[in-house]
């Protein structure tokens, strides 16, 4: 449990535990897999660490520590979206000393011609915002004026811990394929993912079209955290290498969408393929 919060700046508890974390210094590898679903967070930790310490849950987010092949990692939950992810990264940063490697291993949409249950590295990413002053009374939806999403440049990821992925995806799926390339993130499962709801007005039908044409095809996968942590790696002062992967679960060109039996199967086969790469990246 955290005690009272001191310092508004960047709240820490008497035990220098970080204020969503909750964890302190010590309490977290330098090595983080890291998962949207708290479900595929604990399986993980099941089925492929060994002697685990305590588990830490604190506001959405839940830290398994153990050993895989006798090197200590950490498995974490964060639940969904950006400012989740930013919490990680920066809250995970102060309690570690030294170099750190993050992988995400999550799920995604894809906008190409790919089978649901075909495998994703981000080489990139870029952050698709809604922009809300698009719809406000002094624009009033006017696109020359200002567009109703925002499309960033893409920011790469580790090329090291990449290249580490590209390689145990590839022994470990032989009968599957992974696409390697851009991803996008956006900050809806929804309207910035150019899904059509019908009791929202999102201005949102052309958005998977402009995202195609804007990078020449070379977007795969539509999901909502990779961005962050491949920004935030690239800002810290310290090194911290990340790289990302998802299960393509959804393909919004087809609307096929994977069934539950082989997400889980995926999710054990691939954070095995993570933890491979976790564990051979050098942090010296
Ligand atoms: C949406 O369903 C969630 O799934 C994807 C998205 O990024 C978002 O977090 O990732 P996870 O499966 O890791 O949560
Ligand atoms: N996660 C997402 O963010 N989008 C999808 O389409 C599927 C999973």
């Amino acid at each position: 449990k955290l005690g009272d919060a001191k310092n508004a700046n960047f709240p820490v508890d008497e035990r220098n535990a970080v204020y969503h974390l909750g964890v302190a210094k010590g309490e977290l590898s330098q090595r983080i897999l890291t998962v949207g679903d708290s479900e595929r967070a604990s399986r993980l930790t099941k089925e492929l660490l060994e002697e685990v310490e305590e588990e830490k849950a604190h506001r959405g987010f839940v830290i398994h520590t153990g050993k895989y092949k006798g090197v200590r990692v950490s498995i974490v939950s964060i639940g969904m979206g950006t400012p989740m992810m930013d919490f990680l990264v920066r809250e995970g940063r102060f309690v570690v000393d030294g170099p750190m490697a993050i992988i995400r291993y999550g799920t995604c949409g894809s906008i190409k011609d790919v089978e649901v249950g075909s495998l994703a590295i981000a080489e990139s990413s870029i952050l698709i915002r809604r922009n809300p002053d698009f719809w406000h009374s002094d624009n009033n939806k006017d696109q020359t004026k200002c567009k109703p999403y925002d499309i960033s440049k893409p920011v790469a990821g580790d090329k090291e811990l990449i290249d580490l992925l590209k390689n145990d995806f590839e022994s470990i799926f032989k009968d599957r394929k992974t696409v390697v390339g851009i991803n996008a993130s956006a900050d809806s499962f929804y309207s910035s993912q150019g899904r059509i709801d019908p009791e929202f007005d999102d201005f949102n039908e052309q958005l998977i079209e402009n995202i195609i044409d804007l990078y020449e095809n070379k977007v795969n996968t539509l999901e909502m955290e990779t961005f962050q942590l491949y920004h935030l790696a690239t800002r810290s002062k310290q090194p911290i290498k990340a790289a990302s992967s998802t299960i393509i679960l959804a393909n919004r060109v087809t609307q096929a969408f994977l069934d539950n039996n082989t997400k889980v199967k995926l999710e054990i086969e691939g954070g095995r393929a993570c933890l491979e790469s976790l564990i051979k990246v050098n942090l010296n």
